[in-house]
């Protein structure tokens, strides 16, 4: 049987923090695909969204006719697709936790998301955070330290090998590069920066970053 090509439509590179989970996920498991691109801030924005994705709102997935777009069901359909593969961890339990941090993910940390936009290839310098960002900033350190002392044994991401809860909180490890976050301010034993620092190792995550550079050189070229 021929392999599954899937289309990914994402957004600009540097800026799409939704993008980046299902297409580090996809990268991460060897699922082939292809990038459809929407300038998110090009002319046509509007008009492309509206025709690659049914809320006009980048990821969507295509996979032949069916359209599946949000990150977070867009990886619960990758999971079941490739039910071989260990897009969730495999034990009981952790499977458990690692919906319910990957949903928190997905439906909380406005402070930080708006107040620290997702720029990838950039550093900027540090400044002073809001109280609304600092709690946010302490439940991810939260949850990561719960994640890694009770189900990260078996290697460096949150339940060991890498799952869909990793591909969910990569785009925060960018956010506190680019805004220089000092984990150990809000509370980090450690846990936390190791976590972020090997995340931020990872091959595929350097794949991006490349490809987020030349885009912010070709802006400001
Ligand atoms: N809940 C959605 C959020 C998707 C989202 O907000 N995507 C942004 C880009 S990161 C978008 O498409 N914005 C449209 C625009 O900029 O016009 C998901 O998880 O996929």
């Amino acid at each position: 049987m021929a392999e599954t090509r899937y289309q990914l439509v994402i957004g600009n590179k540097n800026y799409s923090s939704w993008s980046l989970r299902p297409w580090l996920l996809m990268k991460r498991f060897c699922l082939a695909f292809d990038e459809i691109m929407v300038n998110l801030r090009g002319p046509s924005r509007h008009e492309e969204l509206v025709q690659n994705s049914p809320s006009g709102l980048v990821p969507a997935l295509r996979d032949e006719g069916l359209v599946i777009w949000d990150s977070l069901s867009i990886a619960e359909y990758l999971a079941e697709a490739h039910s071989e593969l260990p897009l969730w961890p495999e034990d009981h339990d952790a499977k458990a936790i690692a919906r319910s941090v990957s949903a928190e993910m997905h439906s909380r940390f406005f402070h930080l998301r708006n107040e620290m936009a997702m720029d990838f290839a950039r550093i900027r310098p540090a400044r002073d955070v809001s109280d609304g960002v600092a709690a946010d900033i302490r439940r991810v350190i939260e949850i990561w330290r719960l994640c890694r002392e009770k189900y990260g044994s078996g290697g460096e991401f949150l339940f060991g090998g890498f799952t869909i809860a990793d591909a969910m909180y990569a785009p925060v490890v960018s956010r506190f590069r680019t805004y220089d976050v000092k984990l150990s301010d809000y509370g980090d034993d450690g846990t936390a920066a190791q976590y972020a620092k090997d995340l931020f190792e990872m091959p595929e995550i350097g794949e991006w970053g490349a490809a987020s550079a030349k885009e912010i050189s070709h802006q400001e070229g």
